[in-house]
């Protein structure tokens, strides 16, 4: 089975102690699961919205993607709600599967070109759209990398793909959330080696 290295940086919006933003990375057998969710607003509320997720996934990670969504949907439905992606990566096949509802980016970063796989309009909890999933072939050496809108894209844009295939996912996680994080935001990226 491939050996995948996570790094995962995450913080609030400045002058906030709550985050927001959440994550939930699992492996198991051959099956490797990524999330990262954003609770609407910020401080207090959001944070409440993205722990509510946070205890859905822990609970659901191998129930298929349609059944996660309409679970978080359901038990999030008296909090902010949240945007959250899900890829789900079969370490034997290397076959990705994903499913995002509102604004989070998630990429597949390849030697020759960068992959953007699709969200759906909606927010978790309050509008569900009817969750597709998109199916993307990686190979050995690809970099998956998620993001929360308090990462500024333009910049991120701009960084190496050298770096973002070569160094430390943890090292360049936290770099990345140091450099191109919005203090107006809480920020959270991923980025998983396969
Ligand atoms: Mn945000």
């Amino acid at each position: 089975m491939a050996e995948v290295k996570i790094g995962i940086a995450t913080r609030p919006r400045n002058g906030y102690f709550e985050n927001g933003d959440g994550y939930f990375t699992k492996q198991w057998d051959d099956m490797l699961f990524l999330a990262i969710f954003d609770g609407l607003g910020h401080g207090k509320v959001a944070a409440a919205a993205s722990e509510r997720c946070l205890s859905i996934l822990k609970e659901y990670y191998q129930a298929p993607l349609s059944v996660i969504f309409a679970t978080a949907h359901d038990a999030l439905r008296r909090t902010r709600g949240v945007v959250m992606g899900i890829a789900l990566v079969n370490l034997s096949t290397l076959l990705l599967r994903y499913a995002g509802v509102g604004n989070i980016a998630t990429m597949v970063i390849s030697d020759e070109q960068s992959t953007h796989l699709i969200s759906m309009d909606g927010i978790v909890g309050y509008t569900l759209p009817t969750i597709k999933e998109f199916t993307h072939q990686l190979i050995h050496g690809d970099v998956i990398m998620m993001y929360t809108d308090g990462i500024s894209s333009s910049n991120l844009s701009l960084c190496p793909r050298e770096q973002l295939k070569g160094a430390d996912p943890q090292f360049v996680s936290e770099e990345i959330l140091k450099k191109h994080a919005k203090s107006e935001d809480d920020a959270t990226i991923l980025i998983a080696h396969i």
